[in-house]
C-alpha cells in the first residue's frame, strides 16, 4: 500500500538508509555558460542585484533581483528548446506533466574515457558494455552520462580551443538507440550541454538536442556528484521552475540513493 511505502521512505531517509545526493552546482556569476559561434545570440550569465539589505531601501529585509538565461548553471531542457520539438504538445516547462520530474535514473560511467579524451563519445558500444554489466536500461528512465567533468574549474570547463569547445558527449547513434530501443525519459550530462563540445559537427548538428527534443524527451546539463550515484536503483528528482512558455530552467536536482 502506498502509505506504507511512504512511511518506509520517511523512516529510511531519517535513518540514512536512503540518502539524498545533491546533483546541483551553486548558481554563481562565475559559473561558465555556453558560448556559441559568434554569429548566434549568446547566453547571459547569472547576475544578482541587491534590492535592499536591512538598510534605508528596506530596513528589515534583504532581497535580490536576478538576471539569467533559462539555460544557466544546472538546468533542465524542455522540448520547445529545439526546433525539432517546437510543435509538440506540452513542450514548455510550465506544461510538462509533473510526473516527469521524479523517476528512476541510470548512470553510465564514462569517467575513465573522459579522463583520457576530452572528446570522448558515448556510443552504442559504450551503452552495450554498461548494459552487459548492469542490465538493460528500463523504459521511461532518466539516463545520465557520468564523466566527472563537473570537477573542472574555470576555463577547463568549457575547454575552448581555436576550433571551439571540447567536452565529451553522445553520438547521434547513441541518442537514437536510447530513444528508439530504450524509450528513455531524458538524458543528462555534467557538461554545459547534452551534446559534446564539438556537437555542431555531427549530422544532424547537436544530435542530442535535435533527437531528444524532437521525440518529446528532456535534458539536464551541468550536473555534479554523479560519482555518488549507483548505476541503477536511484530515483531522480528534477522539477524545473514553472516559467510560462519557458524552454528550460535552472533547478535543484537531487537523487534518492539506496
Ligand atoms: C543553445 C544552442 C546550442 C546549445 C545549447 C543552447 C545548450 O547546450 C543548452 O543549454 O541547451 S548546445
Ligand atoms: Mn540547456
Amino acid at each position: 500500500m502506498s502509505t506504507t511505502t511512504l512511511e518506509n521512505l520517511a523512516g529510511d531517509l531519517a535513518s540514512g538508509t536512503v540518502r539524498l545526493v545533491d546533483l546541483t552546482h551553486t548558481l554563481d556569476p562565475d559559473f561558465p555558460v555556453i558560448i556559441l559561434p559568434p554569429e548566434f545570440g549568446q547566453c547571459a550569465r547569472f547576475r544578482m542585484e541587491e534590492v535592499s539589505a536591512y538598510d534605508h531601501r528596506g530596513p528589515a529585509w534583504k532581497w535580490h533581483n536576478l538576471t539569467l538565461n533559462e539555460h544557466t548553471g544546472t538546468h533542465f531542457d524542455a522540448p520547445a528548446h529545439w526546433v525539432s520539438g517546437r510543435d509538440l504538445p506540452n513542450n514548455t516547462v510550465d506544461e510538462i506533466p509533473a510526473e516527469v520530474f521524479i523517476g528512476p535514473v541510470v548512470v553510465i560511467d564514462c569517467s575513465a574515457g573522459a579522463a583520457a579524451d576530452d572528446d570522448f563519445e558515448l556510443t552504442p558500444a559504450v551503452i552495450a558494455a554498461h548494459e552487459a554489466k548492469h542490465g538493460e536500461i528500463p523504459p521511461d528512465a532518466w539516463v545520465l552520462m557520468r564523466t566527472d567533468w563537473s570537477t573542472r574549474r574555470g576555463a577547463a570547463y568549457l575547454n575552448m580551443q581555436e576550433d571551439g569547445p571540447h567536452s565529451p558527449g553522445p553520438t547521434p547513434e547513441a541518442i537514437r538507440f536510447l530513444i528508439d530501443q530504450r524509450n528513455i525519459r531524458g538524458f543528462g550530462t555534467e557538461t554545459v550541454g547534452t551534446d559534446a563540445g564539438q556537437g555542431a559537427h555531427y549530422t544532424p548538428p547537436y544530435p542530442a538536442h535535435f533527437y531528444l527534443h524532437g521525440a518529446g524527451k528532456y535534458g539536464l546539463q551541468c550536473l555534479c556528484n554523479l560519482d555518488q550515484l549507483p548505476p541503477t536503483g536511484a530515483i531522480l528528482i528534477a522539477p524545473p521552475l514553472k516559467i510560462r512558455n519557458g524552454t528550460g530552467s535552472p533547478l535543484r536536482v537531487m537523487a534518492l540513493v539506496p
